[in-house]
């Protein structure tokens, strides 16, 4: 098993009476609609009923009263009329099996879920499964570049060959677009946020639109990411002024001029103002203003404007943390209703752990999208397995209060909680052009958990987890037990290893070497020091009123549970308080002794990880099992030198003796940095 099939596997189904069941209905399949994706959905469902059950099975139009077939039913009617446009409809009538929805979407991702239903091997004796997405734009964002490089990429290549498009169309692009649609992922957006102002060309319009041509087979719809400054630099005008007509006129144009190419346009996502990248700032002009702008090009579209919230100066004095909502709250109510607010999961980047954006729910009358990170930039890249679902969750669960208690970051952003209609949740996708998508094996499980719960946010990190391995792994019980455990407490170790107790950031550019001792950067947040500020009292960033009062972001109820270092949750202490190194936390152990204790533990956890990997050792196909065996081992590598690189370095401030409990470092500080240093050699 190379990997390329991911969760698609379709394996002949082993359970010798569930087979018999499923055959009952193997006698046709009829459908109605004719579109794209209808047929689409037949081919898998053909595909997949070969693969699982070993029969070729035919398309019969006029089925009559006849049973024993699989229905595809486009109905617009009464049976479907309480599923929202993409939701659907499995169940048992008249003995066939009918899969029902009012949209040929809809009848795609309710053909996965039945597939999915039978991988698992699971009985259709009773079979009556209704879902629909609580999230109207599901989608994944690729910071992919045209010279075919990733940004922040651990999976080779792009997957997007740029210079073969549009003639040549590489058949992996309709291999990706099945495996987004079977999650129910309805968007992407091909191009890197810091984007290049060449994906508005026509040369590259059309190279798009041969892209966008395999999506649309999918239901997926294809955004590009834009440069703000393209009327400037690829149109030629004097300026990029939101505000100046000119400028208006020329967007309005290109996105005419998309929209011939690619009738079903998503939109454009933007990254504007922010780590030097142009913007409406750059005229005087708000986020506000340059948002509308691109929305305005779109009114007589269906696409809409993402507008991303990731934005911080570079001023010495303030806290990063503070910023995106010092410059976008006071613009609640400006915004275009075709734009939405696409904010990070965290106030800072995609770290380990993070508490949820205080921008969630303090823009009630702005609809606001979630980004998560899938690709691992702060997860120990493509060797370390971290399972992600536990994070999105964490996210998504934290309540704001805004309305009262059960004003979940989840209910923010379906829209429920303020009304909003247009509602998004995107992940940075991990995929490249490794042969498994992902690089690491069990990373693959990333991109399923943010698929199934952009569908759907109520489902559990177990029992996603649960589903990927048994689709992808091993339909051995026993096997999946020590996998599924491993993956759900492979976040937890990693943060212990890596950055416990609230700390964040160790590092400069490279995101993967410790540097907790960088100091020196082309900006003060762009050195680690600024995340921990330790010293010889103790470590911490202090968040409270005594600090730089990010807290106050927050709504009381949310202060309460921070703002007090004896309440604060361990997970959470030092992004809120610089706590002193001799302090006795909850645990009964002072801050030095906890540190430790859980750098050690968790680095030695990855040799848990090892045994719960070899326990389905014998369920597990070979290549898969070595490869991830392998990945493991640097993984522990990786960890002790994660624990002795912030250590030996905390030891300078704290000026205690490591507990004898714990081995000592076996290298010096000086060692270890020049370690690091190697690793970030030119
Ligand atoms: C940071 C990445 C940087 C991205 C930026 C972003 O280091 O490469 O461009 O996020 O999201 O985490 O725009």
């Amino acid at each position: 098993d190379d990997g390329y099939e991911l969760w698609l596997k379709y394996k002949p189904v082993t359970d010798s009476s569930i087979k018999a069941e499923y055959l009952r209905y193997l006698s046709f399949i009829s459908k109605s609609g004719n579109g794209e994706v209808m047929q689409s959905a037949l081919r898998e469902l053909q595909t997949g009923l070969k693969s699982l059950l070993g029969k070729n099975v035919n398309v019969k139009n006029a089925v009559g009263n006849k049973s024993g077939g699989i229905i595809l039913r486009l109905d617009p009617s009464t049976d479907t009329a309480k599923l929202p446009e993409e939701g659907y409809r499995i169940q048992l009538s008249a003995g066939n099996i009918v899969i029902s929805s009012k949209s040929e979407s809809g009848i795609l991702y309710g053909t996965f879920a039945l597939l999915r239903h039978m991988q698992m091997q699971l009985s259709v004796k009773t079979l009556n499964l209704a879902s629909s997405p609580k999230v109207r734009y599901r989608m994944l964002n690729h910071w992919d570049n045209p010279d075919g490089t990733i940004e922040r990429g651990y999976a080779g290549s792009s997957l997007w060959k740029w210079y073969e498009l549009p003639e040549r169309v590489d058949p992996r692009y309709q291999d990706y677009a099945r495996a987004n649609a079977s999650l129910g992922i309805n968007g992407t957006v091909l191009n890197n946020v810091n984007a290049s102002a060449r994906f508005m060309s026509q040369e590259y319009i059309v190279k798009v639109a041969a892209v966008a041509s395999v999506m649309r087979k999918y239901g997926i719809r294809t955004y590009l990411s834009v440069y703000f400054a393209a009327p400037k630099t690829l149109g030629g005008l004097p300026s990029s002024d939101p505000l100046d007509p000119k400028v208006r006129a020329w967007w309005k144009e290109k996105v005419a001029l998309i929209y011939k190419e690619i009738p079903d346009f998503g939109g454009f996502l933007v990254k504007a103002n922010s780590e030097g990248e142009p913007g409406p700032q750059d005229y005087g002009r708000t986020h506000a203003d340059g948002a509308n702008m691109l929305a305005e090009a779109f009114q007589p579209y269906d696409g809409i404007v993402i507008w991303r919230a990731f934005v911080y100066k570079a001023d010495a004095n303030a806290d990063r943390f503070k910023a995106a909502y010092e410059e976008f709250v006071p613009l609640d109510g400006k915004f275009d209703p075709k734009v939405i607010l696409q904010v990070k999961n965290g106030p800072i980047d995609f770290q380990p752990r993070e508490p949820f954006s205080p921008l969630f729910g303090n823009m009630p009358k702005t609809p606001l999208g979630v980004e998560f990170q899938l690709t691992q930039e702060y997860l120990g890249f493509a060797t370390h397995a971290v399972y992600e679902a536990p994070i999105f969750k964490e996210t998504l669960e934290s309540d704001t209060y805004v309305n009262g208690a059960g004003s979940t970051v989840a209910k923010v952003i379906d829209g429920s909680l303020h009304g909003h209609s247009r509602t998004l949740m995107a992940g940075v996708a991990n995929t490249g052009s490794d042969r498994n998508w992902t690089g690491h094996p069990l990373a693959q499980a990333n991109w399923y958990a943010f698929g199934r719960l952009s569908w759907d946010h109520q489902l559990t990190s177990d029992q996603i987890a649960t589903e990927w391995a048994g689709l992808t792994l091993t339909r051995n019980q026993k096997a999946m037990e020590p996998i599924v455990k491993l993956m759900l407490k492979s976040r937890e170790i990693y943060v212990g290893y890596n950055t416990p107790l609230g700390l964040s950031r160790p590092w400069m550019g490279v995101h993967f070497a410790p540097e907790p001792w960088q100091s020196r950067g082309s900006r003060p947040d762009w050195t680690a020091v600024y995340y921990h500020r330790a010293d010889s009292v103790g470590l911490g960033f202090d968040r409270t009123v005594s600090g730089s009062n990010a807290l106050a972001q927050y709504r009381p109820e949310v202060q309460q549970q921070w703002n007090n270092p004896d309440k604060t949750p361990l997970p959470y202490l030092l992004w809120f308080h610089h706590v002193a190194w001799n302090k006795e936390l909850s645990t009964g152990r002072t801050l030095w002794q906890e540190l430790l204790t859980r750098f050690y533990t968790c680095a030695n956890s990855v040799v848990w990880m090892q045994q719960q990997w070899d326990l389905a050792k014998p369920s597990l196909d070979p290549q898969v099992y070595t490869d991830v065996a392998a990945r493991l081992k640097v993984q522990h590598r990786e960890a002790i030198w994660w624990r002795d690189a912030w250590v030996l370095y905390l030891q300078t401030f704290a000026r205690q003796l490591i507990p004898k409990d714990f081995e000592p470092p076996k290298q010096t500080l000086e060692e270890v940095k020049k370690s690091v240093n190697i690793y970030l050699m030119k």
